[in-house]
This record gives structure tokens, C-alpha cells and sequence, in this order.
């Protein structure tokens, strides 16, 4: 979707730090991080809401933000995805947050990108 800023980046028309990349998932740093290492994992396939995204779009998706959250070295992480504007959806492309949680023992790793 021409206007759509996560298929911009999707295509490389908006620089990203990517961390994973294949046919249907793009993973890169959130811009605005709630903690080091705050990352999106994307499905390329456009859809606004979850229930817009075929299941064989999805599949990736978990493995994905597991590998990234086992990248960082800690076991304290939140997987989520803000679905519609009631729920903090900003930005209309279906996108899931892997944000670690490191407690003060734990360094995040230097595991990027995590493919
Ligand atoms: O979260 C949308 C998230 O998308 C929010 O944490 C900022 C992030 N964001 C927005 N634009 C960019 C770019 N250009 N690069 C990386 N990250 C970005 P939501 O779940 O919709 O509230």
C-alpha cells in the first residue's frame, strides 16, 4: 500500500535497521524503543488489522520474534501486538513487538541480527 510507511520500509524506500529478513517477514528496531533492543517483527503482507492476514502470512512471525528475543540473552521479554486504535494500534500495518525486559543480571546479547 503506497502510503503505508511499514510497506516503505518494507520495499527499502525508508532506511530500518533490519534484523531478519524473508519472503514474509521483515524484522527491524523500533524507532521509538520502550527498552534496548525493542523490535518489530512484520508480516510483508499488507493488512491493517491481525484478521487481514492469511495464516500462511503469519507463520513466520513467532519463530521469528523467539529468535530475536533469545538474541538478546535474557528470558524476560514481551510479545505482543496492538490491535486497532482502542488497543494503541499507530500504525495500520500489522506488526508484533518483541520488547526485552533484561533485569539488572542479564546484558542483552550482541546477537543481531539473529537469523
Ligand atoms: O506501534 C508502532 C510502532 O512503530 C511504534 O513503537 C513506533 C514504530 N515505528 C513507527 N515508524 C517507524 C519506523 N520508520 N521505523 C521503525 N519503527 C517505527 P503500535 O503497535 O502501532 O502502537
Amino acid at each position: 500500500m503506497a502510503a503505508c510507511i511499514f510497506c516503505k520500509i518494507i520495499k527499502g524506500d525508508i532506511p530500518s535497521f533490519k534484523l531478519f529478513e524473508s519472503e514474509r517477514v521483515l524484522a527491524f528496531l523500533d524507532i521509538q524503543p520502550l527498552s534496548q533492543g525493542h523490535a518489530l517483527v512484520v508480516p510483508k503482507a499488507h493488512g491493517s488489522k491481525l484478521t487481514d492476514i492469511p495464516d500462511d502470512q503469519l507463520e513466520e512471525v513467532l519463530p521469528v520474534a523467539k529468535k530475536l528475543a533469545m538474541a538478546t540473552g535474557s528470558e524476560n521479554y514481551n510479545i505482543l501486538q496492538n490491535n486497532g486504535k482502542l488497543a494503541h494500534q499507530e500504525v495500520d500495518h500489522v506488526h508484533f513487538h518483541m520488547i526485552p525486559k533484561p533485569n539488572q543480571q542479564e546484558g542483552l546479547g550482541i546477537g543481531w541480527p539473529a537469523s
